[in-house]
């Protein structure tokens, strides 16, 4: 079944099928109306890229350097939550697929794995398949005690995870009204609904009940809703100097992830990050955020061209990474789309995921006579309509079509 999955959305069909609605809708659901998830996706669907003919070339190669090492794939893995919520595998399953692709794996401050077992995962899987460790990222939210932050900072830094991603659009939780109608916590809370479901998901249930039971990076906890769990959890009143710390105390390569504006991008880049993630966490935070493609041209515009971007929020296609490219992130990040992989199949299921985009980007790259990343970085590869111009990371110039 997941080799005969065509794009995504057929891996989110098999996903539906097997995993329980609340799962599945935590992944799905974005905050509010979902309108920033919507238009994210119409955002990348208005756009053109741009063939060129008589360009012909033998092979596209899509490898990209990103912070300090070289992905085989222009994308990466984005820290996701909850992770063995949606399939047993959970981080495992995504840092295995990652490390095997040659792409960075990133694991979230929600994530259900240690980050020392991430490490042993990804290590074991690229020195089999690469003769060499898996690129591991940690994605970090900041505790009301900051000694916990120190903490796994320390053990990121020691666990070779070599670049930090902190996330700071979450003072609190998005208002996310399908988790709400769900009635979902984690961990699941035993119901007549949850009885009900095992009935029909005998296997996700058989999984998740016989595996290890859900443990954050750092702690376990009762049956809450995502609000509580946050609140009790996360400082919302973290502020630049909060960045400022964490830039003193973290020897790696920084992002600052959630940048939407171009103040918000000279800010961080003045507090020390190295770089910036373009992101509205998947239109799960605020609802009628910013588009983060739409979003790029500015940060980029106040970043220059040699800070280090990576966009991510609703990538869902080969085309979509392609589009972010062209129009100036450095490097993608897709979170749903591998969870619907996950949730499809576990690591096989994330494999499929890469592999589907990987080949979408792949045939797109030909088609555009594109044979690097860099080359859809060239002037005039995609036009989105709402710049009216043909863009490039170095400037724009109207464009006498729009
Ligand atoms: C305040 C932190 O990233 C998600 C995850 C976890 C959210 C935590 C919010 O569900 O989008």
């Amino acid at each position: 079944r997941l080799a005969r999955a065509a794009d995504i959305d057929d891996l989110r069909t098999i996903a539906l099928r097997r995993t329980p609605r609340p799962a599945f809708d935590y992944v799905d659901g974005a905050a509010g109306q979902e309108l920033t998830a919507r238009r994210t996706r119409e955002a990348f669907a208005s756009t053109e890229l741009l063939p060129r003919i008589l360009h012909g070339t033998a092979a596209a190669d899509l490898s990209t350097p990103i912070a300090g090492v070289t992905s085989a794939l222009p994308f990466g893995v984005a820290p996701t939550g909850f992770t063995r919520f949606m399939h047993a595998e959970g981080e495992d399953g995504g840092a295995a697929a990652a490390a095997a692709a040659g792409i960075p794996f990133t694991l979230s401050t929600m994530g259900t794995r240690s980050l020392e077992q991430v490490a042993e995962v990804s290590d074991a899987v690229g020195a089999r398949l690469h003769g060499a460790p898996g690129t591991r990222w940690f994605q970090l939210y900041l505790w009301k005690d900051r000694q916990r932050s120190l903490d796994l900072i320390e053990r990121a830094a020691a666990a070779g995870f070599g670049t930090l991603l902190v996330t700071v659009d979450t003072p609190v939780a998005g208002n996310r009204l399908r988790d709400v109608r769900n009635g979902m916590t984690i961990p699941p809370r035993l119901s007549l609904k949850t009885v009900l479901d095992a009935s029909h998901r005998p296997e996700w249930w058989f999984n998740f009940l016989t595996t290890d039971p859900l443990t954050f990076a750092t702690l376990s906890t009762s049956a809450q809703d995502l609000p509580t769990i946050i609140s009790n959890m996360f400082d919302p009143t973290l502020s630049i100097h909060d960045l400022e710390w964490i830039r003193s105390v973290w020897p790696g390569r920084l992002f600052v992830k959630g940048v939407l504006t171009a103040e918000d991008a000279r800010r961080s880049l003045e507090a020390g990050a190295d770089g910036l993630v373009v992101s509205n966490h998947g239109g799960r935070q605020l609802d009628r955020a910013p588009v983060s493609l739409k979003a790029l041209s500015d940060v980029r515009a106040e970043a220059g061209p040699d800070v280090e971007i990576i966009l991510d929020s609703g990538i869902l296609t080969g085309s979509d990474i392609v589009a972010a490219l062209a129009l100036g992130a450095d490097f993608t990040l897709i979170g749903r789309a591998y969870l619907y992989g996950l949730m499809a199949g576990g690591r096989q299921g994330v494999e499929r995921a890469i592999e589907l985009l990987a080949e979408e980007t792949r045939v797109a790259m030909m088609l555009m006579g594109a044979a690097t990343v860099a080359d859809l970085r060239r002037e005039g590869r995609v036009r989105a309509p709402w710049l009216c111009r043909t863009v490039s990371p170095h400037g724009c110039e109207l464009d006498a079509d729009c």
